[in-house]
């Protein structure tokens, strides 16, 4: 069956780093609406921003205290209605992010349930008591430390997954749950698209709460699988979905860590919670969990082709998949992804960018990708602002590793590399606003800007623009978007390569993601898109430069 949200190309937007309109050093949502005229010219249609609800702002918005009203700092909810229209009429979709496993200790629930311990708000969080007079288990939280912090004056804990100003709600609670379902109905309500969903295979843990053991010096656990994507999840899941979502007509992408490929048929299947979801296990391909970042891994480009083509086979034989190389919690892709580093350039953006955005699925772009941002290192970590960051700092330190490493792990992993405001032109502040922005701007945006892209017909930006309008409204458009894909496996190690097979063509994606000239055996083709100037083509052989990347139509 086909979707109208299949056809959509989504951009990503951190609200706090995009565009700063009133010129507080801080983005909002009224220069999201400034910036319209730019999203539609780069041919997106929806537009996923990072939460802009109250919050006290420790996890920027990932920690909610209003569900219903709008951070001051971004605007209000006329500035958002406004905003909707607006891009309605420009063809483009908004969906918001829905932060629902918890919410932040500063939320008016939160603040009964501490301040009166028989309220029923006591029951929308997970409050356990100590064992032994220590945290009820040794569970390690995900911005770190244990998940369990004291109640002050109370011989009692209550639960944080992540910072412990972001406590879970407890949804074995029915009257939570209903709740947020009618937060939710209320957001459908006023025309959003749809939703982003936030950490959603966390919302059951595993009810023993039983310790497990330590991992680390700091004799804590790692124990994602007790509260992942447990069993009984799908219970919580399929009421959602039913109180809400099926009500209406709208798109819904689930962040699901911790979901196995043989598990995507309840996610995403016919019957599925979501309409599609995020695969990270390509994504976190350079460290062995996305939380531990000083263990990293020796990743080779044929084991991220293999995961790339093994997600794309699981998630077509059940459903549709949200594709992505970058996301506010990644490192930028150009960074991570290009192991040459004179290639970290329009060279290495563009192979990527063809790379991914041919694959079946939704595309996603996630703000600054279009110009090549590539990460910016620090010197020190005072200069970072991500609290996971300075976590792994601290915990890679007491795991044994030197300041420099540390610090080294940070810069490479970092989610401030992604988090940095976005470089619109030379100016100072990189014409993110005329204020000090609340994150230093990346020093080399005086090179990397969208200004100097977007009259120059060799751009990245303008690239990626070929690329959106070649699968928006080019005669592929339909295989692009719904043909099958068939991932080619008998190619040279560094070479990623598939065909998207329509009903009348089928396409093929050639990437040699390497600065090492290779070679490729080809049947006869048209060329679409290509990120060189021609294809060296040898009667039936191609040359495949240093990251050089096609679409063709095979004759
Ligand atoms: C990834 C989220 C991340 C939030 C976290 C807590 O897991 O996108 O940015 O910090 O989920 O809400």
């Amino acid at each position: 069956m086909k979707n109208w949200w299949q056809e959509e190309v989504i951009y990503q937007i951190y609200p706090k780093s995009f565009n700063d309109s009133n010129n507080d050093g801080i983005g909002d949502i009224n220069g999201i609406r400034e910036k319209l005229p730019y999203l539609e010219d780069l041919g997106i249609t929806m537009i996923w921003i990072c939460p802009i609800f109250k919050s006290p702002m420790i996890d920027n918005g990932y920690d909610i205290s209003d569900y219903q009203d709008i951070n001051p700092d971004f605007g209000t909810i006329h500035d958002l209605e406004d905003l909707i229209k607006e891009a309605e009429q420009r063809g483009i979709k908004i969906i918001l992010d829905l932060v629902v496993n918890h919410s932040s200790d500063e939320h008016p629930w939160f603040q009964e349930a501490l301040e009166n311990p028989s309220s029923k708000y006591r029951d929308y969080y997970i409050f356990r008591k100590p064992s032994n007079g220590a945290p009820p288990n040794n569970w390690r939280s995900i911005f770190g430390g244990s998940v369990w912090e004291k109640v002050r004056n109370e011989e009692i804990y209550y639960m944080h997954t992540f910072d412990k100003k972001q406590p879970d709600l407890n949804f074995e609670n029915p009257e939570l749950r209903r709740e947020i379902y009618s937060m939710i109905n209320w957001w459908l309500d006023k025309g959003i698209a749809g939703f982003r969903i936030d950490s959603i295979t966390f919302i059951k843990k595993d009810q023993d709460y039983s310790s497990l053991p330590a991992d680390g010096v700091d004799q804590l656990v790692t124990c994602k699988h007790k509260t992942r994507n447990r069993p009984g999840i799908s219970e919580f899941l399929h009421e959602l979905k039913q109180e809400t979502f099926n009500k209406y007509d709208c798109v819904t992408v689930g962040e699901a860590p911790g979901v196995e490929y043989e598990e995507f048929d309840d996610y995403i299947g016919e019957d599925g919670y979501f309409s599609m979801i995020f695969d990270f296990k390509y994504a976190d391909i350079d460290v062995e969990s996305g939380s531990d970042w000083f263990k990293r891994t020796d990743w080779s480009i044929k084991e991220f082709r293999d995961l790339l083509f093994k997600s794309q086979e699981a998630i077509q034989k059940v459903g549709w998949g949200a594709n992505f190389i970058e996301n506010h919690d990644q490192p930028r892709a150009i960074s991570k992804l290009i192991k040459d580093p004179s290639y970290q350039n329009y060279y290495g953006g563009s192979a990527l960018a063809l790379m991914y955005m041919f694959l079946r699925g939704t595309p996603f772009l996630y703000q600054g990708q279009e110009i090549g941002a590539t990460n910016f290192t620090r010197q020190f970590i005072e200069q970072f602002d991500d609290i996971s960051s300075i976590d792994n700092y601290y915990r890679s330190m007491s795991e044994g590793f030197s300041k420099e490493e540390a610090l080294n792990f940070v810069n490479l992993r970092s989610r401030d590399n992604t988090r940095t405001p976005m470089q619109w032109n030379t100016s100072r502040y990189a014409g993110f606003s005329q204020y000090a922005p609340w994150l230093e701007v990346n020093e080399n945006y005086d090179m990397i800007n969208v200004a100097s892209q977007e009259d120059d017909p060799e751009s990245l930006l303008n690239f990626y623009r070929l690329l959106i309008s070649t699968r928006n409204t080019s005669t592929h458009r339909d295989t692009l978007i719904f043909g099958n894909i068939t991932p080619v496996y008998d190619t040279k190690e560094n070479i990623i390569s598939y065909y998207r097979e329509g009903s009348t063509e089928t396409l093929q994606v050639i990437v040699n993601l390497s600065s090492d000239k290779t070679s490729m055996e080809i049947q006869s083709f048209t060329s679409i898109i290509s990120n060189y100037e021609n294809i060296q083509n040898n009667d039936g052989s191609i040359t495949l430069r240093p990251y050089e990347a096609m679409l063709i139509k095979l004759n």
